[in-house]
């Protein structure tokens, strides 16, 4: 039985996808992987097919939010779904560290938390910002839940299936990963963070890192600030 799946939402990752994949076979076995390309304009989406992952393509770019939910619908209905017990979130950008993300899933697995989060060493690419929204986040998620999260906008993260349906709405875009700690916390589920091997692109000093910091304020304010929708019964989902 494969107890372990994985969802990989990407933009974009023609260069890196390839690797990416290799790396995080080694850890999922024959469990699912489920590749989303979200309006990506390189063959990203043909490369990820060609290693082997299952891929759900959005015809127009959606957002990182968007491409989760549609990563984890797909790997549940799909064929091995039923019998995943976490979940594994990876960026598409890791090449081949993605190999050291066992120690992410084991404590889901094992039972000992609902949520694992990985915490990355000090990135051999120098990062952009000054960490504007790293402080964001990390105030935030102590004002609403008491929690002092280390790296609160990792994108690396191993969940339950209920973990994630307790998260449900998701918000737009960048939201995700602070509404994912923050709606698991306040379920009254155990989150953890633990650190990881893991080595990432990261967004430089140009204009596309300036814009791609600036979204992501925008995004984690919102969902730190905004009520959180709820469905028509009152109840979140
Ligand atoms: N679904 C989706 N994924 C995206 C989008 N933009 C980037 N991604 C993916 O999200 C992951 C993280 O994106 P990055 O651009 O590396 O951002 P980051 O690492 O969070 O940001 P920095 O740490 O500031 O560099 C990668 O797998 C990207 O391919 C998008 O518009 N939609
Ligand atoms: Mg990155």
């Amino acid at each position: 039985m494969n107890r372990l799946g994985a969802v990989v939402p990407c933009k974009d990752e023609a260069d890196r996808i390839g690797a990416t994949l290799a790396g995080l076979r080694q850890v999922v076995g024959t469990g699912p992987i489920v590749v989303v390309d979200d309006g990506s304009t390189d063959n990203t989406a043909a490369l990820a097919e060609a290693a082997g992952a299952r891929v759900v393509r959005h015809g127009v770019n959606r957002g990182k939010a968007a491409a989760l939910e549609s990563g984890v619908d797909a790997l549940l209905a799909g064929e091995g779904g039923r019998d995943c017990a976490a979940i594994l979130f990876v960026d598409g950008d890791l090449e081949g560290s993605a190999a050291n993300l066992s120690v992410l899933a084991d404590p889901v697995l094992a039972g000992d938390a609902d949520m694992a989060i990985a915490t990355l060493p000090a990135q051999k690419q120098a990062g952009g910002g000054r960490g504007r929204v790293v402080r964001l986040a990390r105030s935030g998620i102590r004002r609403l839940t008491g929690r002092e999260m280390l790296q609160p906008l990792s994108g690396m993260r191993a969940l339950t299936p209920a973990a994630f349906e307790a998260a449900r709405p998701l918000p737009p875009r960048w939201g995700v990963e602070v509404r994912l700690t923050v709606a698991i916390l306040q379920a009254g589920m155990r989150v953890i963070e633990v650190p990881c091997e893991l080595q990432h692109r990261v967004s430089g000093k140009d204009w596309r890192g300036v814009l791609h910091r600036a979204a992501q304020f925008r995004d984690v304010w919102l969902t730190l600030n905004a009520p959180r929708r709820r469905p028509a019964s009152g109840r979140p989902r």
